[in-house]
């Protein structure tokens, strides 16, 4: 198998949707990161683009709307092109939220999953120290009810000891395979931290996956040129 060798080449920010109705049109494949409030969502987008383009905070309830950015790929040594979006989606169990504004926001989210043709799938994040909780797993069910692609990510790895981190990592897969068993669907886990960089090579390539980057297309030029 050939190595990938994928890369961004350039990120920016599209749009900051303040409702569902409000997001670009779904023209390109997309995956959106949710999960709870001041879990690293941003974070992690900026990991994965190498560029600080989101906003962050230590408080939580720093990203509000569903932020819409849109990410150019090229394959290096083949010169090919694939962009895509990521949306970041505000982050649940703030409990310093009006109850209106909350409800609001739980129906902009619901009505992105249910509707929204271009998701290919929700990366969802999960402190790597409080494992998965009680709305962590009400999102879970939502997105198996819809259908929708599920990616389980772990946050923060690096504050904790290696030793710690392989019994967070077993509690949260076990907790995972109950779910598996009950909806009939693999979900992938994948540890990171936004501060080293650890997982997120391994994340891209889940998101390229379920994007259908470079599966096809590699191969399928490389047969058009030949033709040609
Ligand atoms: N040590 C460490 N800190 C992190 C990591 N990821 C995020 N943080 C910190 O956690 C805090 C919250 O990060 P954000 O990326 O703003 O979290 P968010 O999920 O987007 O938060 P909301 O937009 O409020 O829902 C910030 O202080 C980050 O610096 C990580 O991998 N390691
Ligand atoms: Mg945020």
């Amino acid at each position: 198998m050939e190595q990938e060798s994928w890369r961004v080449a350039d990120a920016w920010l599209v749009k900051e949707a303040r409702a569902y109705s409000d997001l670009p049109p779904p023209i390109l494949a997309e995956v959106a990161f949710g999960g709870r409030s001041n879990v690293g969502k941003s974070s992690l987008i900026n990991a994965l683009i190498g560029r600080k383009l989101m906003r962050t905070s230590a408080s939580p309830g720093a990203t509000r709307g569903l932020i819409y950015v849109r990410v150019r790929l090229k394959e290096t040594l083949k010169q090919n092109v694939a962009e895509m979006g990521f949306v970041d989606l505000p982050g649940y169990g703030f409990a310093k939220r009006s109850k209106a504004e909350r409800l609001s926001w739980g129906a902009m989210v619901e009505n992105y999953i249910a509707y929204r043709v271009s998701l290919r799938a929700l990366v969802v994040l999960i402190d790597i120290r409080r494992g998965v909780e009680e709305d962590d797993e009400q999102l879970f069910d939502f997105l198996n009810f819809h259908q929708k692609a599920l990616v389980v990510v772990l946050t923060k790895a690096d504050k904790v000891s290696a030793r710690e981190r392989e019994r967070l990592i077993a509690g949260t897969r076990k907790r995972l395979d109950a779910i598996e068993k009950r909806t009939n669907r693999q979900i992938e886990v994948v540890p990171t931290s936004a501060k080293t960089g650890e997982g997120i090579e391994a994340l891209w390539k889940a998101i390229r996956r379920h994007s259908n980057i470079g599966l096809a297309c590699g191969s399928g030029l490389a047969d058009f040129k030949a033709l040609g």
